[in-house]
């Protein structure tokens, strides 16, 4: 068995699914309530930009009355103790990783709680609704919109999150359905570079025959017990 010292964890919607979190895919999911082509894409923001800032203001609403569950509380034991590298690279704009006390947390796609204005490129703390088109705190103008990656975006701090992998000896997946790319594909690197991969979720992902081991059952039990 070779030594383990640095890991990558890669989590989804699954892993806040038990702090009662919609996940997107699932039956009476985002996507089932919202076509994706109008909530998820610069094109629908450009369409209808009322329709998107309601619906992020709705679940930037509801982020804050939910609290982090014990998988976030085990993945944040882990990172205070791990003497290695360790990432956890979340696709989740949620910030339940941070509240259970995680610190080594990239958001590929984006944030909730920031708005980003695409006049000055300010990113900005942001709890309160976007409805209203409230003025850029940096420059004053009203081209706030939810920092988040939608379809047809760049994910963020890719480069960073390539040379976790290129650097990892083991790849974690939590609670993702592996239907989004890049994020999809890290399995398919991490293989290729020989490091080892283990999936941790309630159904098999899309790409579940990529990983070396698979674990079901629900991320408050599969995580606690991987860690501890
Ligand atoms: C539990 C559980 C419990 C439930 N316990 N588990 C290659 C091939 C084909 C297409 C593409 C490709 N490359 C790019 C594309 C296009 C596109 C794409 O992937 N399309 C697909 C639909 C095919 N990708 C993009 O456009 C991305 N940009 C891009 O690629 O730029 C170019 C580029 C290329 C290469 C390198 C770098 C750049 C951008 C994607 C942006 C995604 N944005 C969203 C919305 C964010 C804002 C918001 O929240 O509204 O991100 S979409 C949505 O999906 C969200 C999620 O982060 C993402 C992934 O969803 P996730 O987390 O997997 O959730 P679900 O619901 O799908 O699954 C839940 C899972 O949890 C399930 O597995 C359950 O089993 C499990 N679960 N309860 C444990 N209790």
């Amino acid at each position: 068995m070779p030594i383990i010292k640095n890991i990558v964890i890669l989590t989804g919607a699954g892993v806040s699914a038990e702090s009662g979190i919609d996940t997107f895919r699932s039956a009476g999911g985002l996507w089932e309530q919202h076509r994706v082509e109008d909530v998820a894409t610069p094109e629908g923001f450009a369409r209808d930009p009322e329709l998107v800032l309601r619906f992020y203001d709705m679940r930037r609403a509801a982020i804050q009355t939910k609290a982090p569950n014990a998988a976030h509380h085990a993945l944040a034991r882990l990172d205070a103790v791990w003497p290695g590298e360790l990432l956890i690279v979340t696709q989740n704009v949620d910030d339940l990783h941070e509240r259970a006390g995680a610190q080594r947390v990239l958001h590929m796609h984006g944030e909730h709680l920031k708005a980003w204005c695409t006049a000055c490129d300010a990113r900005s703390p942001w709890t309160a609704p976007l409805i209203d088109r409230p003025p850029c705190p940096a420059c004053g103008t009203s081209a706030l919109r939810p920092d988040v990656v939608w379809f047809g975006e760049m994910p963020y701090r890719m480069d960073e999150i390539y040379a976790a992998l290129r650097e990892a000896d083991l790849f974690v997946s939590i609670g993702t359905s592996g239907a989004v790319y890049p994020a999809a594909g890290f399995v398919r690197g991490a293989r290729d570079l020989g490091i080892p991969t283990l999936e941790l979720n309630l159904e098999r992902s899309q790409g579940s025959a990529w990983f070396d081991q698979t674990r079901l059952g629900p991320a408050t039990e599969l995580v606690p017990a991987w860690v501890d």
